[in-house]
């Protein structure tokens, strides 16, 4: 089994319930993964652990507004995360809810401890609190708003039980000094101890003007305060009280965004320390993905969402651009443009079009089997003393968790083949004994290569490289391979090619990206499920073989009615740079001048539609094509096998302009 092996125990935050995942939150579960596949390549037993956090008074507001119960609310919601999670192929060891009796335990037993041993007080807290961060205000007026998020704070006052902050603060400093890999990196090092120098308030940590919380034992209605409860969490996952019994903690490493590191650097181990527990070995805080330069919200409309990226491009692709984007640590902008053009150029023309190019020549000069080499050249020397030297490079990167330099040096490798093989040119080569030899050696190599490549490659790109894997005739998975023994040299020649398959078919930018922007739209603004869907539903669920649609469900005048189609008429029509089919229109509905975005350019020009009357969708949630928004849809039939665009309109009568369509 797996006793002997080093044990490495990483952890992403726990996010909350009250919304969904967007790409930050993928950012930093990516990360953990590719940490988690890592670190098993090197020989560790690894635990990982994600979950959600599911107190507090975000939850209660909710659940209330959904009108269902607090615990059916967070059941729903941790579901959905998980599902998602799986369904991106991001698979943590351990989920942990905060509403899991396990951690309830957990956290009531670090509390036992801090008090037992004098850390723990009761006062009164008078503060200004935002409840949408859950957290006091430190020096916050009445009036101020959250700094974080720039919503209006409210003021409490209530009994509270008190941690002994301030003790910690000498504990604390000595501690960083001791351990400098604790904080990383090196910038929020300094400004973590530049906030605990400058002396530290106690903090409450329970409530009593909040429902929904883990109790404090024996003191209800006191419930504890998020962050001594989220935090905990950490522990709850490698067996809380009897953590010792797993042997994972103390955690090697917190991956956490740069918003919580001091939660994670100051509170956590003091709390740890309070209770005499072992402290955490390092906080790694990385920087926000930012969508035109500000950070995502729902509320900004400026979220971006895995799923439509992994539908379009695979998860790989989008686990590539957020990896090797930014560099671990920074702040990076997010935009489609730039993930779709890194598509393009590092993965469908990079190492898809290595793979491919390699296998065809070796079916075509080989028959499909690894050929043997029998001499070598300077230049195929070169390339291994290259590829050899980039192994190193590589785990020393991905050690350090510079994953965009680790995959900046593998691509440089693969540019390395790409030059080798244009300039041996082993498709001219002839068949005599000679050119065979050479041929032999050159795709030898670049097999070998790109064997090597797929090894080093698979923690950022797991399901592609196993693709790659299968391609070269390599049993089993690359995740088997001890990234410690890879060497140059180990393909056996002899190996049977397994079959072509497309790794990362090419696409077209702006449709690409149109069809991620649509499939985002939709899962921002889910449609009612139709009645036709809802019906198929409870056939199937009623046991009943699934009978072929016949034609399609009616609808009742009920269901039309609820379509709001009003005659309009065009003021403005500009193209959108960037997107060849859209035009971005004005247009008069009679009560208001709304901006909607068409699929018509391609097939009219924009100023001859200035003035025409046509026929508007009025009561659609607007939703953003391109990243402009659009307020409604305009009318058109789809007309041949193309579907050409032909605008329904009003040229006999002079209609009135926002006349209803019935
Ligand atoms: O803070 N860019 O949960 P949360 C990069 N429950 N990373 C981002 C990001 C962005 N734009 N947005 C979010 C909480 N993240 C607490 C944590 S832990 C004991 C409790 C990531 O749902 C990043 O890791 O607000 C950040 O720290 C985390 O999501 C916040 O998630």
């Amino acid at each position: 089994m797996s006793q002997g092996k080093p044990k490495f125990y990483l952890t992403t935050p726990i996010y909350y319930t009250n919304g969904l995942p967007h790409i930050g939150h993928t950012y930093t579960t990516v990360v953990a993964d590719t940490i988690r596949r890592y670190k098993r390549m090197r020989g560790y037993e690894v635990v990982m652990t994600t979950g959600t956090d599911e107190h507090g008074v975000n939850v209660e507001r909710a659940a209330k507004k959904a009108g269902i119960s607090e615990t059916e609310f967070v059941a729903k919601m941790a579901a959905e995360w998980r599902a998602l999670w799986d369904e991106l192929g991001l698979a943590a060891d351990e989920f942990v809810r905060t509403t899991d009796l396990r951690h309830v335990r957990t956290v009531q037993w670090l509390f036992r401890l801090c008090r037992e041993n004098g850390y723990v007080y009761k006062g009164q807290y008078t503060g200004q609190y935002c409840i949408y961060d859950n957290a006091f205000v430190n020096d916050a007026k009445p009036g101020d708003n959250c700094p974080d998020c720039g919503r209006p704070t409210e003021t409490i006052t209530e009994e509270n039980y008190f941690f002994k902050l301030s003790a910690f603060q000498k504990p604390l400093l000595d501690f960083y000094k001791k351990n400098p890999e604790f904080i990383q990196p090196e910038t929020r090092r300094n400004e973590i101890v530049s906030f605990v120098e400058g002396g530290l308030k106690d903090l409450s940590i329970t409530r009593t003007t909040i429902r929904w919380g883990i109790p404090v034992p024996g003191e209800e209605p006191h419930v504890f305060y998020v962050w001594f409860d989220a935090l905990t969490s950490y522990l709850t996952a490698v067996g809380g009280p009897e953590f010792e019994k797993r042997g994972f903690w103390p955690a090697d490493l917190h991956l956490v965004g740069k918003d919580i590191i001091r939660f994670h650097t100051v509170y956590w181990p003091a709390f740890l320390m309070a209770a005499m527990q072992p402290v955490p070995k390092q906080v790694w805080a990385h920087g926000w993905f930012l969508m035109d330069a500000t950070k995502m919200s729902k509320s900004k409309g400026n979220v971006v969402l895995p799923r439509p990226i992994a539908n379009m491009l695979g998860m790989d692709a989008l686990r590539y651009f957020l990896l090797r984007e930014v560099v671990f640590g920074q702040d990076g902008n997010f935009s489609y443009d730039a993930l779709v053009t890194r598509y393009n150029s590092d993965l469908a023309n990079g190492l898809g079009n290595l793979a491919s190019r390699t296998a065809a020549l070796i079916e075509k000069n080989f028959g499909g089997k690894i050929p043997k080499v029998t001499e070598r050249k300077s230049q195929d020397e070169a390339l291994a003393k290259e590829v050899q030297s980039a192994i190193g490079e590589v785990l020393e990167n991905y050690e350090n968790l510079s994953f965009a330099r680790a995959l900046e040096t593998i691509w440089s490798v693969i540019g390395s083949a790409d030059k080798y093989l244009t300039s041996e040119q082993p498709w001219a080569l002839g068949n005599s004994e000679q050119d065979q030899a050479r041929k032999a050696a050159v795709l030898w190599t670049t097999a070998e290569l790109l064997r090597i490549v797929t090894v080093l490659g698979h923690p950022v790109l797991p399901a592609s490289t196993e693709k790659v894997w299968a391609l070269l005739g390599q049993t089993g998975s690359p995740a088997a391979v001890e990234l410690d023994g890879l060497r140059w040299g180990q393909l056996a020649p002899g190996k049977q090619l397994g079959k072509a398959q497309a790794l990362f078919p090419r696409v077209d930018k702006n449709e690409a990206i149109e069809r991620i922007e649509a499939m985002a739209n939709e899962e921002l603004n889910p449609a009612p499920a139709a009645p036709a869907a809802k019906l198929a539903a409870n056939a199937t669920l009623g046991g009943a073989a699934a009978a072929p649609q016949a034609a399609p469900e009616k609808i009742g005048i009920e269901d039309f009615a609820k379509v709001e189609m009003r005659v309009g008429q065009i003021k403005t029509a500009e193209r959108i740079v960037g997107a060849d089919k859209l035009l971005k229109l004005t247009v008069d509905i009679g009560t208001e001048i709304r901006q909607i975005c068409a699929g018509i350019a391609q097939y009219y020009e924009p100023e001859k539609l200035i003035g025409r009357k046509v026929a508007v969708v009025v009561n659609l949630a607007p939703r953003k094509l391109r990243g402009v928004e659009s307020n409604g849809m305009v009318i058109a039939a789809a007309v041949g096998p193309d579907g050409r665009p032909v605008l329904a309109g009003f040229p006999d009568e002079d209609v009135e302009i926002g006349a209803r369509l019935k």
